[in-house]
């Protein structure tokens, strides 16, 4: 009886502190639920607690209760946070390679966007991370950006002369907008209060932006310029990595890119629904703006000094060729 005893003590012993060794993954994104980045996030948690039977337990902070997405990326770096769902914008001033995807008209559609990104060229912007202490998994969606803004509609670029656009913190971006005319004025996210309160004119986001944030209240004009495929970029902190056994390094990679894959198609699904809902709700449209003249007013930009890097130079041109 006494040996049952000591036997099912060690049981219970054994079973408690295994439980208690579930480790908690805490995953940042800036976005609230409903977002993109907020449906990679819970459908890796959904996949990850699944395959690892209760041993990693992933906690979601959303709504920027981490701070914005430069914030998150630099708890990342430090290893406070494990994992994060981050729009490539701001990873421009960690490493400047991730100016390459977000090139102004750099692909012509999602299956080019997936061809590159999916493959060698794609792989490269990952593996460069590594340099400012980010494990990079894989590319979800935030999707093609559209300008929106309160003041006029706008066709071509000589209409967006003088418009103040929030822009994200990106050297990158601010120089497109820049280029084009406008005065761009970065900002964190999330930026309505500014638009209401017409701090700027407009800003550039997704069509799923638009609907989740409510910005047809705000913005009544909409050009649909796609002029950047806005990729978000899965991260892991690499200090976290490394410190992760090959099974776990395994399932956390196949779970966060099989949960990004899920989410681009999640996102390109609903594209056609929401550009209805939103002309519904009473913004004005443009859908056929003189691309080609944005296109012209941007095209040299690849020769301006962010892209002077020779790694970033070399890798722009290879992405140019094969986007052609
Ligand atoms: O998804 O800051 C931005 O404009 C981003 O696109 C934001 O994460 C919304």
């Amino acid at each position: 009886m006494k040996r049952f005893l000591i036997c099912l003590s060690l049981l219970i012993f054994c079973i408690a502190t295994s439980a208690a060794q579930a480790a908690t993954i805490k995953l940042g994104v800036v976005t609230k639920p409903g977002s993109a980045q907020n449906i990679v996030a819970e459908k890796f948690k959904e996949l990850i607690e699944q395959r690892s039977n209760g041993e990693l337990e992933v906690k979601i902070f959303h709504s920027a209760s981490l701070g914005n997405e430069t914030e998150i990326l630099q708890q990342i770096q430090l290893g406070t946070v494990e994992l994060g769902v981050i729009t490539s914008g701001p990873f421009d001033s960690f490493d400047p390679i991730v100016r390459v995807i977000d090139y102004p008209f750099l692909f012509k559609d999602h299956q080019q966007a997936d061809q590159i990104l999916d493959g060698p060229l794609g792989a490269e912007i990952l593996t460069s991370l590594e340099g400012s202490g980010f494990k990079g998994l894989c590319f979800s969606e935030n999707g093609f950006r559209n300008l929106t803004n309160s003041r006029k509609a706008v066709a071509r670029p000589e209409d967006i002369e003088g418009l103040k656009i929030r822009v994200m913190s990106s050297a990158l971006h601010k120089s497109i907008w820049q280029t084009l005319g406008a005065n761009p004025t970065p900002m964190p996210w999330p930026i309505y209060t500014e638009l209401e309160q017409k701090v700027i004119d407009g800003q550039e986001n997704p069509l799923w932006v638009l609907e989740v944030y409510k910005f047809y209240e705000i913005q009544k004009y909409m050009t649909l310029t796609r002029h950047v495929y806005s990729a978000h970029i899965d991260v892991a902190s690499l200090t976290w990595w490394k410190s992760l056994d090959e099974n776990t390094r395994t399932l956390v990679q196949e779970a966060m890119c099989e949960a990004a894959k899920f989410q681009r198609s999640d996102n390109r699904a609903k594209n056609e629904a929401r550009l209805a809902l939103l002309k519904e709700k009473g913004m004005q449209v443009e859908e056929h703006p003189d691309i080609d003249a944005f296109r012209k007013q941007v095209a040299d930009l690849k020769d301006i000094d962010l892209f002077s890097d020779p790694k970033v130079h070399d890798l722009l041109q290879k992405v140019l060729e094969q986007t052609r």
